[in-house]
This record gives C-alpha cells, structure tokens and sequence, in this order.
C-alpha cells in the first residue's frame, strides 16, 4: 500500500480549521506572531496530536519544535519536512502551517498505512520564518543551518522591547516540551510544501508546483534622523523635517529599483514616523526595505548602491542603513525536484516546475542536503492577507504526493 492512500482529506482540514482558531481574526484571517501566546497554543497542540499518535516531540535551542516518527535505524539520518507556524499580523490560515500539517499528516497516514520506515521521519516547526515581530525573518531555520549566531538571535527585541530569549522561556513555560542541548544538521533529505502564494498554478490548472528554486533576497532598515521643531512657527529653509527627508529617499530608492521587466520586487513594508504628533515637525522615520530578484549578480549590484541613494537624497537630516539579511538565490536538488514531479505524475496530479518567489525555510537547509518544495494553489494567489484560502482537496493532493516521496527518500 502506498502512504499517500492513507492520506485522509477531512482528518487534515479538520486541523486546519482547529489551528485557525489560535490568533483567528474577524476577516477570517490569522496574527499568530512569532513566540506570541497564540503561537505557544498552536506549539501546545500540535505536540498533544503528536503525542496521542506516539511520536517523539522535542524543541531546539532557539525554539524549533521537531515531531518524530522513529525508523527501524534510530541513529539513521532522518528525512525531514516542515514549515512555519508563525504568521504574518494579518496573515491567512495556509501560509506555513500548512506545511507543518501536510508533514504531520504525512506522519499519520505512515502509520495508517503500516509503513515502517528504515529512517526517522520528522516534521519540524521552525521559529520566527515571517521575521515580523523579531527580524530577521526564517530565524529558526537559519540559526539551525548556522547563519545565523543563537547568541546574538536570542537577544534581538521586538518593537515593544521584548528580548526573543525571554520570549521563547515564556512560550516553553505554556509549551514545554525537551529541549536538545545542540542542532543536528544531519539529514538524509528535506521536503517542504507550502501554499504557492501566487497565481501560476491556479491560472495553469495545475495541482502541484514542482518548486526547482527559491529567489534571493535582501532586507534593509533605515533610520532618518531630523529635529523635531514646532509645526506653526519654524520656516522650511531651517526645518530637518525628517518625514520630507524619508518621502524623498523611498522615491530614489524606487527609481534605483525600477525595472521594466518587472522582475525586481522591493517593498517598503513598515514605515514609522515618531514623535507623531500632528503639530511637530518628525524628527526620525524608520522605515524598512525588502528586495527580491531571481540572479544573485542583480541583487548585489541594487544592494551595493542602497547606501549611495539613500546618502544622495537624505538631506538636509541623516540616515543609518543597516543591513539585516541577504540571501542567495537557492537552487533545489535536482534529485529531489525529480521525485517531487514523478511522485505527482504517479498520482496522476496535473504539475508544472516553477520557481519560488516567496522565501521559505528551505532556504537555510538546502545548502546542507538535498531538498525541495512542493507547492498547491491558493486563490488568485492571494497570501498575507487574511483572505487567503485553499481547498481541501488541494491541501490533501500536495500531502499525498510529499508522503510518497518521504516514504521513498526514508527507505533509501
Ligand atoms: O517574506 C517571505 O517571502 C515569506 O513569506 N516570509
Ligand atoms: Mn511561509
Ligand atoms: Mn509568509
């Protein structure tokens, strides 16, 4: 019997709707921000499912949470699979927990189906992958590849000036659960299915995206600083008007940006400006940068000139630029791309290869093993934004096709 037959459609919605309920929103939507209660509740109940099916919980050191389904080697390098719990602040229902469930569910129909795996099989929940309450974003994957330093993770605080370490105590006192002392990045391969988070595969009719890659990415803060002066009596020729200053640097960066062919993606997703009293000229703005492009030769040369730009239109106040992430393009195995797309072929699932233009945890483990992504539709491909959805049938066939290739990868 193939996993895959085991697969059951209602059992896997039926988690969804559950864990929608944690940080659910009006709209239909979810905020279930990084290490936030909500986040804790849905850590607490995936470990209850997970322990009510047998399967070994545990969390890492920076708050990765692993659920594993032992092989007949337990010392055998397991395959992997997973994505994130975290959402966005009006994030939808799919994005991420999807890929924990579809693992989960995966898990569930090996057991169903009465397959014994030669490896562990695991599932893994990764920290903070939407980087919206503590940047950077896909912390818990990066720090398990090593980009990132847990020392320096642990420190980092959010806007209200709480420091992560301190959250991720208060997440583990709700959803406590072992912790092992270091991170074991020996794996045999990792799959990770997630909503595609775009409209390709449900204009082309398709099922499954066989993801061959993921684009790269850049991600900056800036700070604008000016002097706060009184709305009614300083002159424009004295005012440091920090807002005036950052309206002109978001323009130059746009034009630095600017591409006919519509390639580049740069998004200035956050913007504050303080003290953000009406009668006050704004003496700082903060303000993010996130920019994406598929070759990493375009990406350095837009991520060299930010500087330049923001220097050239800031004055007459100042500007820090700091860097917080850059990653490079990835590029899957493409033993693994093969399997996702013959294990789609098997189940007589339409798919199309196609690139990924949203990050994922998979960014940070694909350049220690084999991995890959497997992708299903959303609607209009719709995603961060609370209006996201799929359909059960949909998150059923991307969960048939990854429990086939895991099966295969943990018996190799
Ligand atoms: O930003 C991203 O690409 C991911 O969805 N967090
Ligand atoms: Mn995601
Ligand atoms: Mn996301």
């Amino acid at each position: 019997m193939r996993a895959s037959e085991r697969v059951n459609e209602r059992r896997l919605w039926q988690r969804h709707v559950d864990m929608a309920k944690l940080g659910g929103l009006p709209r239909g939507g979810v905020n279930r921000q990084a290490l936030s209660p909500e986040d804790a509740a849905a850590r607490r109940l995936l470990a209850e499912w997970a322990a009510a099916r047998g399967f070994d919980v545990y969390g890492d050191p920076i708050g990765n949470l692993y659920v594993r389904r032992a092989g007949t080697e337990a010392d055998a390098p397991p395959v992997l699979t997973g994505s994130h719990m975290d959402s966005q602040p009006t994030g939808g229902k799919y994005d991420g927990m999807y890929g924990v469930l579809a693992g989960f569910e995966a898990l569930e129909a090996l057991e169903d189906a009465g397959i014994r795996t030669r490896r562990p099989v695991a599932v893994i929940a990764w920290m903070n992958e939407e980087g919206s309450r503590f940047q950077p974003g896909a912390m818990g994957s990066a720090v398990w590849g090593g980009d990132y330093a847990l020392s320096a993770m642990l420190d980092v605080t959010d806007r209200a000036g709480v420091r992560l370490g301190d959250a991720l105590k208060d997440t583990l006192s709700v959803a406590p659960c072992r912790i092992v002392p270091d991170f074991d990045r020996r794996f045999h391969a990792y799959i990770e299915a997630h909503i595609e988070q775009g409209p390709r595969l449900e204009a082309d009719r398709r099922t499954i995206g066989v993801v061959t890659g993921i684009q790269g990415s850049q991600r900056y803060t800036v700070d604008i600083s000016g002097e706060e002066a009184h709305a009614g009596t300083t002159p424009l020729r004295v005012r440091k008007d920090a807002l005036r200053s950052a309206i002109a640097v978001v323009d130059a960066l746009q034009r630095h940006m600017n591409d006919p062919a519509d390639v580049v993606r740069f998004t200035v997703g956050r913007f504050e400006c303080r003290p953000g009293s009406p009668n006050t000229v704004p003496g700082h703005v903060h303000f993010t940068v996130d920019f994406r492009h598929p070759d990493a030769t375009v990406l350095a040369r837009l991520g060299d000139g930010i500087e330049r730009v923001v220097a050239a239109s800031v004055a007459p106040c100042t500007a820090k630029v700091v860097r917080i992430t850059d990653v490079a393009p990835t590029v899957f195995d493409a033993r693994i791309v093969d399997l996702v797309r013959a294990k789609s072929e098997a189940l007589g699932l339409p798919n199309m290869d196609m690139p990924s233009g949203a990050g994922h945890d998979a960014m940070h483990v694909a350049p220690h093993g084999p991995a890959g992504m497997i992708f299903v539709p959303c609607e209009r491909g719709i995603s961060h934004n609370e209006a996201e959805a799929a359909t059960p049938a949909d998150l059923a066939a991307g969960a048939r096709v990854l429990v086939d290739c895991l099966a295969e990868l943990a018996n190799e």
